[in-house]
C-alpha cells in the first residue's frame, strides 16, 4: 500500500496508525514534535521522504564511490542505501576480488601486467535506447587508471573492465551515445600515447589527448575492444563530455581545460610565472561527429595502431570535417546537452555565467565552413558568440547541468555559493535559488540527462559536510542532499550521510525500468552468465585428484555444505566449485576456509569456486558465512591439510 502525505493532516496519521493497530492521537503527534523540537514542515518534509515497512522507492540511483572504486545504489525518496557494488576494487561480502569468477574480472583491469586494486571512480552512466534510460546496464569510469566498467543490471555485478591502451588517465567518461553504440571517454591529463619516456620539453609534440570512442554491443552488454577507436587531439587536457541526442545524435562534446597547454615549472613557449592554466579568458569546447569518425576508422588508411589499438589522427579528422573547436569560459567543468539535443549549456567555474550554445548554430557554421581561425594544430575554431544561443549571469562557480521535465528548465550546481540554481536555458532567467552544505559538484536529476526527464527531485552531490553529522574523526562523510523540485521554490528535503569515498556524480532512474533476477538458472558463472564448468547438483558431488591438483565439486543447500570432509596434502592445489542449489529469494550462502583468504557469495543457483595451495598444514573449519537459516552454524566442514 502507497501512502502519500502530502499534507500534514492529524485525522489521516490517525486513520493510518489505527489500521496497523497503533493508535495515535493528534496529541501524540504533537508531543513527539514537541520533544523532537520538529515544526510543521519537518513533520511535511519527513512525511515525504519516509517510506513505511516494505514500500519502495520511486527512483534509484547509482551513485559513484569515487576513490572507493564502487558504485553505491539508494533510493530516492527515501535515501536509504541499498547495496554496494564491487567495481574495481575487492568487495568481501560478494566475494568479489575472493572467489575466481571476480578475480577475473578484476584482472581484466590489470595495467601492463601490474594488478591494480583500487580505482577513482567518478562519472555512473546508465544505457539509453533514444537517448531514454533502458535499466539494462551500467558503465563507470576510472580517472586515475584509465579504465571503464560494465555491471549488469540483471544482477548488480561487474562484469567487464577495460583498460583504455593510449591514456594515462582518463576523466571525461563514461556517456552513453543516445543508442548506447559507444561509451565516449575524455581523457584527462595529456600525455604520451606510447608507453614509453618523453621528456616534458617535448609536451607540444609528443603528449596528447583524445577521446576514446568504446564500441559497445548493447545487447550482451559487452564492449568490443577491436572496433573501439581513439580520437587524437591536442594535450589540452580533455575533460568532462556528453554525447548529442535527437537533433545532434551523431556528435560528440567535450570540454577541455588548459589550452594554455601550461606544464607547471616549464611553461612551454611561454614566460615562466604567469598564471598557468586558467591565464586564458577560454578554453575549448571540442565538438566531433563520432559517427563519421567511426566509419573512417574502420579503413587503416585513417587510423595509426599504437598500443594495439585504432587512433585517428588529428589531420585526418580535421580533412574530414569531423573535428571543431569553439572557445568556452576558462576552466569549465559541466557540457551538458538539453533533451532534444538541441541546447549545449557549459559551465566554466572560473566565470559566473552559464554558456548555452546552440547546435543549430554549430552546425550552420560547420556546413558554411566559416571558420574564425585555426588552432597551433590545423584545427578548425568556430566563433563562439556566433555559436551562442546566450549566457546568464548564475552565481560564483557554476559546475553542472541537470534537466527537467518542464521546457526550458534547468538546474545547475553553484560551488563556491554553495547553492543550487534553477534557471531557463531558453529565456536565460534565473528562477529560484537554495542553499545547500556545502559546496556541490555535481548535482542528480531523475533521469535528468536523458531525453526523457522526470522532474520531481534534484540531489546535490556536495564535496563538505562540515557540521552536518555526527563526528566521526577529520574524515567526514560527503552528503547527499535531496530537494523537492516539485512546486515552484525548490525545497530541501533531507541529508544523508555517503560514507564510502568520494560520490562524484550519480544517475537516477525509475525503479519501475530495472528488472533484477533473484535467482541464477542452476550452475551459473555470474560473471560470464553461461553455465559453470563446475555445475553439480545433488548427488553429483565429488573430490577428483590428479596429481597434487585437487578438483572439489561441492554443494550447499540449507543445512549442508557436501562434502564436509575434504582431506588433501601439503602443497596440493585446491580448486573448490560450489554451488547454490536453493531457489527460494534471498537464500544465499557464502562460503570461507579459515586462513586461506578465500570468499565466495553464492546466491540461489550460483557456482563459484575457490582456488588456493594448500600451503599451510593442520586443521581448517570451513563454514557458511550468512545467516541462512536456524541451522546456520551447524553448515560446517574440516579441511584437513596433512604432510604426507
Ligand atoms: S567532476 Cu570529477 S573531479 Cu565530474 Cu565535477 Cu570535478
Ligand atoms: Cu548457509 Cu549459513
Amino acid at each position: 500500500m502507497k501512502r502519500h502525505f502530502t499534507k500534514f493532516s492529524s485525522v489521516l496519521l490517525s486513520v493510518s496508525l489505527a489500521a496497523s493497530g497503533l493508535v495515535a492521537s493528534g496529541g501524540e503527534l504533537a508531543e513527539v514534535m514537541k520533544k523532537r523540537g520538529l515544526s510543521e514542515l519537518d513533520v511535511v518534509r519527513a512525511a515525504k521522504t519516509y517510506n513505511p515497512s516494505g514500500v519502495k522507492d520511486e527512483f534509484v540511483v547509482f551513485s559513484s564511490a569515487g576513490q572507493a572504486g564502487q558504485v553505491i545504489v539508494y533510493g530516492v525518496p527515501s535515501m536509504r542505501i541499498l547495496k554496494y557494488i564491487g567495481v574495481f576494487t575487492p568487495e568481501p561480502w560478494q566475494g568479489y576480488g575472493f572467489d575466481e569468477e571476480s578475480k577475473k574480472v578484476l584482472r581484466q583491469g590489470n595495467i601492463r601486467g601490474r594488478e591494480i586494486n583500487w580505482g577513482d571512480t567518478h562519472h555512473p552512466a546508465l544505457s539509453e535506447i533514444d537517448g531514454k534510460y533502458d535499466g539494462k546496464w551500467l558503465a563507470i569510469n576510472d580517472k586515475a587508471n584509465p579504465r571503464i566498467a560494465i555491471i549488469d543490471l540483471a544482477d548488480f555485478e561487474t562484469k567487464q573492465i577495460v583498460v583504455n591502451p593510449v591514456f594515462k588517465s582518463a576523466h571525461g567518461g563514461a556517456f552513453f551515445t543516445q543508442n548506447s553504440d559507444y561509451i565516449i571517454e575524455a581523457c584527462q591529463y595529456a600525455a604520451p600515447f606510447d608507453n614509453n619516456y618523453h621528456p616534458i620539453e617535448d609536451y607540444k609534440e609528443a603528449y596528447r589527448g583524445g577521446v576514446t570512442m568504446w564500441k559497445f554491443d548493447h545487447k550482451k552488454g559487452k564492449i568490443q575492444e577491436k572496433e573501439s577507436f581513439t580520437i587524437e587531439m591536442p594535450p589540452y587536457m580533455q575533460d568532462l563530455s556528453d554525447s548529442g541526442k535527437g537533433v545532434s545524435d551523431g556528435w560528440g562534446f567535450t570540454n577541455s581545460v588548459n589550452t594554455e597547454m601550461y606544464t607547471g615549472g616549464i611553461e612551454v613557449g611561454m614566460p615562466p610565472n604567469e598564471a598557468g592554466m586558467s591565464r586564458n579568458d577560454t578554453d575549448f569546447l571540442h565538438v566531433y561527429n563520432w559517427r563519421k569518425l567511426g566509419e573512417l576508422a574502420k579503413d587503416p588508411k585513417n587510423v595509426k595502431i599504437i598500443n594495439d589499438h585504432k587512433v585517428i589522427p588529428m589531420e585526418i579528422a580535421v580533412k574530414n570535417n569531423a573535428l571543431f573547436l569553439i572557445p568556452e569560459p576558462k576552466s569549465p567543468h559541466g557540457v551538458d546537452v538539453s533533451p532534444d539535443g538541441e541546447y549545449i549549456t557549459v559551465c566554466g567555474k572560473l566565470d559566473t555565467h552559464a554558456s548555452v550554445f546552440k547546435w543549430s548554430k554549430i552546425k550552420k557554421l560547420i556546413d558554411s565552413k566559416e571558420y574564425a581561425g585555426k588552432d597551433p594544430y590545423g584545427i578548425p575554431i568556430l566563433d563562439m558568440k556566433k555559436s551562442l544561443h546566450g549566457q546568464a549571469e548564475l552565481g560564483l562557480g557554476p559546475l553542472h547541468n541537470q534537466y527537467s521535465n518542464v521546457d526550458g528548465e534547468i538546474y545547475t550546481s553553484l560551488y563556491v555559493d554553495s547553492q543550487i540554481v534553477k534557471w531557463n536555458y531558453k529565456t536565460l532567467k534565473v528562477l529560484d535559488k537554495v542553499n545547500v552544505h556545502y559546496n556541490v559538484g555535481h548535482l542528480c536529476g531523475m533521469e535528468g540527462k536523458s531525453a526523457d526527464p522526470q522532474g520531481k527531485y534534484i540531489i546535490s552531490l556536495n564535496k563538505l559536510a562540515i557540521d552536518r553529522f555526527q563526528n566521526v574523526g577529520p574524515l567526514h562523510p560527503q552528503n547527499h542532499q535531496l530537494i523537492d523540485i516539485s512546486g515552484k521554490k525548490m525545497d530541501l528535503l533531507v541529508d544523508m550521510p555517503l560514507p564510502l569515498g568520494e560520490p562524484h556524480q550519480a544517475v537516477a532512474i525509475r525503479a519501475e525500468k530495472l528488472h533484477g533476477h533473484v535467482r541464477y538458472p542452476m550452475g551459473t558463472n555470474s560473471r560470464t552468465d553461461s553455465i559453470h564448468e563446475g555445475k553439480t547438483l545433488a548427488g553429483q558431488e565429488r573430490i577428483e585428484r590428479d596429481g597434487n591438483k585437487v578438483k572439489i565439486y561441492a554443494t550447499v543447500v540449507r543445512s549442508h555444505i557436501n562434502p564436509e570432509r575434504i582431506t588433501v596434502n601439503k602443497g596440493d592445489e585446491v580448486t573448490m566449485y560450489l554451488t547454490n542449489l536453493e531457489r527460494a529469494q534471498d537464500e544465499a550462502h557464502g562460503f570461507t576456509i579459515g586462513h586461506y583468504n578465500v570468499h565466495a557469495s553464492l546466491e540461489p543457483g550460483k557456482t563459484a569456486s575457490i582456488k588456493f595451495t594448500a600451503d599451510i598444514e593442520g586443521v581448517f573449519p570451513y563454514y557458511c558465512t550468512e545467516f541462512c537459516s536456524a541451522l546456520h552454524l551447524e553448515m560446517m566442514g574440516y579441511l584437513m591439510v596433512k604432510d604426507p
